[in-house]
């Protein structure tokens, strides 16, 4: 059968960006017919030899598994390596990782000072104030509530802050947007248990604190408790990790990291916010016009390519899939669009199936790279209507350091710009603003 000359259009790159539509691949013969630059060596050229592996018989099956030994470089980089005492961060290593789940041990982490050794027996949750009834639960009485689970990024309002830098900070994504992750959170809804503690018709927020030694408090509108608010026990399937917040936290679906408390141990209800020294001083911060920023408390849509991106070398000319993920605190992420001349020309990449409300969402465009200078974009819109803004535009409003700071030190607080890879004729990957 003839194909018609439309079709067979589809075959040729976008213009500009050298973007491949995806339909060709599904025809097969693409690397030849289109790119002119075939990643994989014909079947003759390498026979398959038996590996020693394939000759003896394999290791003994853990009750507890771990992942292979060829992947231990697959890890958070800490911002305190030898323990001090201090506020500890672990970056997930997102250009390593893939889909949409981060693996439990691969969660960031951001803690004011460690994980308490919490025993799960003697932990209470108080939950009290303007309340018809205070009650203390136990983690067994929470197991026998409705239970729901809900997909959920995490992030902390002080990633991707680097960008507020005047200059390209050189990291890679790990470095830069290390600070959020994404899991199946399983919990009891808070509005179940404030069902049962009733609500005094007074109470506009609630107050809630963490069991580890510096009780972080932070003061949440009680309309997000009533709404999607989880006490969260199980993490992608298993107990909170210790450092998550084991055996409970507050998971606020879409909200900065700060308010998402950990090893909660007390919710109380009032009638206005506690003005708490971290929403007071940490995390207030003063525009260029002037005025306080505090009480913000969407994670702003956002999206990053994590492959390829500083840090991964290119392997040679020829076909590659751009990817990274997008998400947003405001909804479903509806549309992507990535660019590979520094936003000159934009085409639409695929959504991996299903795109779920405040959870991460992978995103994913197939390129040719020509071995010419190239700069990859990515940029996010939501069912809100919100759309990722570019740096440019980022900075008019939010504003920008006038020196640059050490990496772990920036004050700065929801940065959701546009990031630029530029990739040069060697094939080297940098962090740039275009
Ligand atoms: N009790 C308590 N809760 C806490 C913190 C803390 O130090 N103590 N850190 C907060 C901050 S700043 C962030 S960004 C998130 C990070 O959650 P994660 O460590 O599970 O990724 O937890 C929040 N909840
Ligand atoms: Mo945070």
């Amino acid at each position: 059968m003839l194909r018609d000359r439309s079709k067979r259009r589809s075959l040729d790159p976008v213009a500009g960006n050298e973007f491949l539509h995806r339909r060709s691949f599904l025809r097969g013969g693409l690397a030849a017919a289109v790119t002119g630059y075939s990643v994989v060596k014909t079947a003759a050229a390498e026979p398959l030899t038996d590996d020693p592996w394939s000759l003896v018989p394999g290791a003994v099956t853990r009750p507890y598994e771990q992942r292979s030994r060829f992947e231990d470089q697959v890890a958070r980089t800490l911002s305190n390596p030898k323990g001090e005492a201090r506020v500890q961060n672990a970056r997930t290593p997102l250009h390593l990782l893939n889909g949409t789940i981060t693996p439990n041990g691969q969660h960031f982490v951001v803690a004011q000072s460690g994980a308490p050794d919490i025993d799960p027996e003697r932990h209470r949750l108080l939950i009290h104030g303007l309340v018809k009834k205070p009650l203390i639960f136990t983690l067994d009485a929470l197991a026998r509530y409705p239970m729901v689970s809900r997909m959920s990024f995490i992030e902390c309002g002080g990633n991707s802050a680097p960008l507020f830098s005047p200059q390209p900070i050189q990291a890679n994504v790990q470095g830069l947007h290390g600070l959020v992750s994404c899991s199946e959170w399983t919990g009891v809804l808070l509005s179940t248990l404030l069902d049962e503690t009733g609500v005094d018709r007074q109470a506009k927020w609630l107050i809630a604190e963490g069991a580890d030694a510096p009780t972080l408090t932070r003061s949440v509108p009680l309309s997000k408790g009533l709404d999607d608010a989880m006490i969260a026990l199980y993490q992608n399937g298993e107990r909170l990790m210790p450092a998550n917040g084991y055996p409970m936290r507050l998971l606020l679906p879409g909200w900065e990291g700060n308010m998402n408390i950990k090893w909660l141990r007390r919710i109380k209800l009032t009638d206005a916010p506690g003005m708490t020294f971290p929403e007071s001083k940490t995390y207030a911060q003063i525009l260029p016009n002037g005025k306080a920023y505090q009480f913000y408390f969407v994670e702003e849509v956002k999206s990053f390519i994590t492959q390829p991106s500083p840090g991964t070398k290119m392997s040679g000319l020829g076909q590659y899939e751009i990817s990274g993920i997008a998400y947003s605190g405001d909804g479903r992420i509806a549309r992507v669009m990535v660019s590979a001349d520094g936003g000159k020309t934009w085409a639409p990449a695929r959504l991996q199936q299903p795109v779920m409300s405040k959870a991460f969402t992978r995103f994913s465009m197939p390129w040719r790279w020509d071995g010419r200078p190239a700069v990859l974009q990515s940029r996010a819109w939501d069912d809100a209507g919100n759309a990722q803004p570019t740096r440019a535009e980022f900075v008019a409003q939010r504003g920008e350091l006038k020196t640059i700071p050490p990496l772990a030190a920036f004050p700065n607080q929801h940065f959701n710009g546009i990031t630029s890879w530029a990739i040069d004729e060697k094939g080297e990957v940098k962090h740039v603003y275009a």
